[in-house]
């Protein structure tokens, strides 16, 4: 028996749109596994839209869902930190807001959903996290703040995890393709024509919205 595919897709920001394509041209079946690396909200227009439909796949195969960074700023906004409320309201929080009808819906029609999001995910072969990890420090210890925000200190240095890493969070216009590592947020959310893209783990081919 042929065994299923092992797929992850990040930053869809709110692109309802390009997020059916992307899941229609997968053809996503039973045997499938997805891994959502986080930044499912702000920026597009249909943030709602977006954990519904990423929701109801996990009907169709297992699913596993991980906190973004715009997930971690709106929870700690909406526990009163001022810095968060800050990024929130500053990065694309209005559409979200708007999507949900207000501010307080947001938790109200998804709030389970957001508290249960996972800092990371890992299979024999690959470590999936939405920003990354700062290298040389081992996992227990690292910075959770780091998990959902690090750029370049991660991505232009080698990690010590003896597994490929594949993360979003800073976009670039194709895949970054590295020996250790991965990098498949394609700017979708962020720029009008910017795909929204997923791996296909193992043959590590990438599938476009
Ligand atoms: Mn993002």
């Amino acid at each position: 028996m042929k065994s299923g595919r092992l797929i992850a897709m990040t930053d869809i920001h709110g692109e309802l749109a390009k997020l059916d394509s992307l899941l229609n041209k997968l053809n996503i079946t039973s045997s499938d596994e997805l891994v959502f690396l986080g930044d499912y909200i702000d920026r597009g227009p249909d943030s709602k839209g977006v954990i519904d439909r990423i929701i109801s796949m996990s009907d169709v195969c297992k699913c596993t869902y991980l906190k973004g960074s715009h997930e971690y700023a709106y929870l700690n906004a909406r526990k009163g930190d001022e810095y968060y409320k800050y990024l929130f309201w500053n990065y694309g929080g209005i559409q979200t807001v708007e999507s949900y009808g207000s501010f307080e819906n947001i938790y109200k029609v998804h709030g389970k959903f957001l508290d249960s999001l996972r800092p990371y995910y890992e299979t024999d072969k690959y470590f999936f996290i939405h920003a990354g990890l700062r290298p040389g420090i081992p996992l227990e210890k690292q910075n959770e703040v780091d998990f959902y925000y690090i750029r370049g200190d991660f991505i232009y240095h080698k990690h010590d995890l003896a597994k490929k890493i594949i993360f979003g969070h800073t976009e670039f216009d194709e895949p970054l393709v590295q020996d250790d590592k991965i990098c498949i947020d394609t700017g979708c959310g962020k720029y009008k024509n910017a795909v929204l893209t997923a791996i296909i783990c193992g043959s590590e081919e990438f599938v476009h919205s």
